[in-house]
């Protein structure tokens, strides 16, 4: 049995504070193969390094887990990024634990996953673990205590792990109490995986292409003590793409219904597939708002993404979830694979053509050495082979030009209150709404007109 002081870093507060889930998930499964756990969030604490330092000192940890979500603290081209400050900061602090504390100094999270070799050289913490960090962490620390040799990157080799193995996450209650006043809003997983192949996403590598749902007993009492201890009634189902093509998540949503819990909730969908049916029972569950992986504006620009569903299908998941009254929010990005002139008119056209519902524009895609369209990027001229990606680099189209195109689309959407570019310009507004109206939850639910 060890002593374990676990932290998580992320101080991102758009579009609203989230629960620290990765890290809860893994202390969860530490505690409960009986080592004593700590929670320490540094947001929450006031990002302030004294109050951190007093705390892991006081607590005399053998290990010191540190959960990293974010490697970007937004994925907006027109973001100015400095990572190279932002983890050299982190060091800093690494430096600063380890001089107060002689604990060995253990990294995780999806940040970690997506760049181990870079992140634990730049903050010189002592290990990193690669992906679900449940059995890899308590492994990794029974090696270290019998000598036994072990690499400084541990690649998980359980992953993905059993379904049986996705225990739920420990919801600290003085954590919990803490989101509830910032955000009203948790996240809870219900499955991981994603089988869809899309050109731009990470999600697969980190979470594996296979769904892996967990118990949904487990998941329901969750929500249940959520609810009734702390009084949430938002809840996010953070899986990957909620309605999986199979409908095994129906299941767990007929569940939902039994419990009469309640509660409103959202998830990420795909409009594949999707019909009236299954969003009515969705809707009798307490979704309300529906958050669709869009993600372009024409049908060439998402076969260029390698999407399973073409401008037709968005057209009719739009009427299907706006017409049963639910708010509705397509992310879509510009500037991606087969992007032209012409797909840019005809995609500005297409979400000027949806209604009741809200658009977020984005242009660029965020290039990620795990996701396909690294490739493409590379055979595009977009990068090199070898480059970093530690600073933000973005895949723009090479047949667009990215100012002319973001010139057009703030020009043809400027009068249209549901369609919001830059997006810069959303972030705005949900920080005025927060500051001047105490709003909470998604926010931009209260922006559809319904
Ligand atoms: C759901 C989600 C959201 C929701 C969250 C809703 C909510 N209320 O929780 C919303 C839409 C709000 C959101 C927003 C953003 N997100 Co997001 N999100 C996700 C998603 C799909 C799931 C995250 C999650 O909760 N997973 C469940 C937990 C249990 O998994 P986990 O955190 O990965 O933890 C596991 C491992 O990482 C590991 N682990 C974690 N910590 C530790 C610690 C140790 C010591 C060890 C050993 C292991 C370990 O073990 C855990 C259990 O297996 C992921 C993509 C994905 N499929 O993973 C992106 C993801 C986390 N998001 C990402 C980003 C960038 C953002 C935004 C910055 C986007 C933006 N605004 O531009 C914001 C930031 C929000 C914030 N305040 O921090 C990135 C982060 C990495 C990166 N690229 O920088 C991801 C990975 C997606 C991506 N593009 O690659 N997000
Ligand atoms: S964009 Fe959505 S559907 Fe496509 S691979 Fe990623 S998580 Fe899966």
């Amino acid at each position: 049995m060890s002593k374990l002081f676990f932290i998580s870093f992320n101080c991102c507060n758009h579009p609203y504070e989230v629960y620290p889930l990765g890290m809860a998930a893994v202390a969860a499964s530490a505690a409960q193969q009986g080592h004593i756990v700590h929670l320490y969030d540094y947001l929450m604490y006031g990002q302030n390094d004294e109050h951190l330092i007093e705390s892991a000192k006081n607590f005399e940890p053998d290990y010191i887990c540190i959960s990293i979500r974010n490697f970007d603290e937004d994925l907006d081209s027109g973001y100015h990024a400095n990572n190279t400050e932002k983890f050299s900061v982190l060091a800093t602090r690494i430096k600063k634990l380890r001089e107060n504390t002689s604990a060995i100094i253990i990294l995780g999270g999806a940040a970690i996953s997506l760049t181990p070799n870079i992140l634990l050289d730049r903050t010189g913490a002592d290990y990193a673990v690669v992906g679900e960090g449940e059995k890899a962490l308590c492994g990794l620390i029974s090696s270290l205590q019998k000598s036994e040799p072990v690499g400084r990157i541990l690649y998980s080799t359980d992953f993905p792990l059993s379904s049986s193995d996705i225990k739920g996450a420990l919801y600290d209650p003085e954590l919990v109490r803490w989101y509830y006043e910032q955000s009203d809003l948790i996240g809870i997983q219900t499955k991981r995986g994603c089988p869809f192949h899309c050109l731009y996403c990470t999600y697969p590598s980190l979470e594996g292409h296979r769904f892996r749902h967990r118990n949904k007993e487990d998941v329901l009492d969750e929500i249940r003590r959520l609810r009734k201890d702390y009084g949430y009634r938002n809840f996010f189902f953070t899986d990957s793409v909620f309605n999986d093509p199979a409908g095994d998540y129906k299941e767990f949503v007929e569940a939902l219904i039994r419990q009469e819990l309640d509660i409103q909730w959202c998830a990420y969908f795909t409009p594949y597939r999707l019909t009236q049916p299954d969003i009515e029972l969705c809707k009798q569950s307490g979704m309300h708002a529906v958050e669709l992986g869009t993600d372009a504006s024409s049908s060439t620009t998402l076969a260029g993404l390698n999407k399973m569903f073409d401008w037709s299908d968005v057209i009719r998941a739009n009427e299907i979830i706006t017409n049963a009254g639910l708010a509705c929010a397509h992310f879509i990005i510009f500037g991606g694979p087969d992007e032209t002139y012409q797909t840019l008119e005809e995609g500005i056209e297409n979400c000027l053509q949806l209604e009741k519902c809200i658009v977020f524009g984005y242009t660029g895609i965020r290039i990620y050495r795990d996701a396909p369209l690294f490739k493409r990027a590379v055979a595009d001229g977009v990068i090199q082979e070898n480059e970093a990606l530690f600073e933000p680099v973005h895949y723009f189209s090479p047949h667009v030009e990215k100012e002319k195109m973001n010139e057009e689309i703030a020009r043809r959407w400027s009068r249209k209150r549901h369609l919001v570019f830059p997006p810069g310009k959303g972030k705005m507004i949900s920080q005025s709404l927060k500051t001047m109206f105490n709003a909470k939850g998604l926010i931009w639910d209260q922006l559809c007109q319904r």
